[in-house]
């Protein structure tokens, strides 16, 4: 069971405070939440209710793609709309959350003045799977806030955990010229994850030819509702940038119109929701062995003497005989 700590109780003031623009409360709650302290699930608890009004944008690509130095643009032009914005930079490759490494690379500086603006660099200081569930619920807890867009900025495609996919409403992959043909374009099916293609560092060699290539990858995709669209950028000087927030806007106008929105939210929300509780379960069942009971057993499993299958029933049976006990 989830319990309350005295300081979380109770809980709804740090959500009212969220909801009512504190800074301070917003990052107290994350590092709540990214030290696994009950108080961020409390607070968040509070909150879903107000969540569903940002547009949710996840920008991802290879390293050094220009993946910060493009959100830095976007914010300046959504702010220029008078749109607030909130930021979630995620990392799983550093271990180090806010500090100066990730600050490195986040590139987004001089917004520590406007109250509109909310940048948050996150790490991995556990397990990949923590770093998730800190992310998603810092995504809920801007959304509550009130920022219209909730910017993610993850690295590179594909990785399960972090799988920006699965968090966001809107998918940017950036891609960039110079990296060599295919690496980019053919890796694990980005042309299915991105809802908007940006190549970036249009001011280079190659970059047409980059557009050109996802182009044709993505006529031989079927796309019944949203043919996603290719957009040159150069982040350094602002190109193509209002091009780009357009077609994120329009991405997100046809994901209402095709009566997507609320699925693919509810969707995603099932699936975090699916993965707690098999982490739940998982660490549960594990955590009723001893860690040399584990030992022998998967030493076991190591020289056949006893075969996966039966493994699997002990385990999951002695962890339920515990439970009916
Ligand atoms: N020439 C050129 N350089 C760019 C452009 N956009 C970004 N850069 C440079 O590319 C480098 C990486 O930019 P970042 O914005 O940090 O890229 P990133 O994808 O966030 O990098 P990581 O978070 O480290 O993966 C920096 O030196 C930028 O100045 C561009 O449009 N043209
Ligand atoms: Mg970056």
């Amino acid at each position: 069971m989830i319990e309350h700590k005295d300081y979380c109780v109770p809980a709804d003031t740090w959500a009212a405070r969220v909801a009512g623009g504190d800074r301070r409360a917003l990052a107290r709650v994350i590092s709540f939440l990214e030290n696994d302290d009950p108080c961020g699930v409390a607070a968040l608890k509070e909150l879903y209710a107000r969540t569903g009004r940002a547009h949710i944008v996840g920008i991802t690509g290879p390293p050094g793609a220009g993946k910060s130095s493009l959100a830095d643009k976007l914010i300046r032009e959504l702010r220029g709309r008078g749109k607030t914005v909130g930021v979630v930079a995620v990392d799983p490759t550093s271990p180090f959350s806010g500090g100066a490494i990730l600050g490195d690379r986040v590139r987004m500086q001089g917004w520590t003045g406007d109250s509109g603006v909310y940048i948050r660099s996150m790490g991995t200081r556990g397990s990949l799977g923590g770093l998730a569930r800190a992310a998603y619920g810092t995504i809920q807890l801007l959304d509550a806030a009130g920022f219209d867009y909730v910017l993610v900025e993850t690295v590179g495609v594909g990785q399960s955990e972090v799988d920006i996919v699965r968090v966001a409403d809107t998918v940017v992959v950036v891609a960039v010229p110079g990296l060599g043909d295919d690496i980019q374009v053919s890796k694990a099916g980005i042309t299915e994850i991105g809802d908007v293609f940006a190549v970036n560092k249009a001011d280079l060699p190659g970059a047409e030819r980059v557009a050109t290539e996802l182009e044709m990858m993505l006529d031989l995709g079927n796309h019944a509702a949203w043919r996603p669209p290719v957009v040159l950028t150069v982040a350094a000087s602002g190109k193509g940038i209002p091009e780009l927030v357009q077609a994120v806007g329009d991405h997100f106008a046809a994901l209402v119109r095709a009566d997507q929105l609320v699925k693919r939210r509810l969707a995603r929300e099932k699936e975090a929701l699916l993965l707690r509780l098999a982490e739940r379960v998982r660490r549960e069942i594990l955590q009723s062995w001893s860690q040399e009971e584990l030992a022998r057993l998967w030493s076991d499993l190591a020289a056949r003497r006893l075969d996966p299958y039966t493994l699997e029933e002990r385990l999951y049976s002695v962890w339920k005989g515990a439970k009916e006990a």
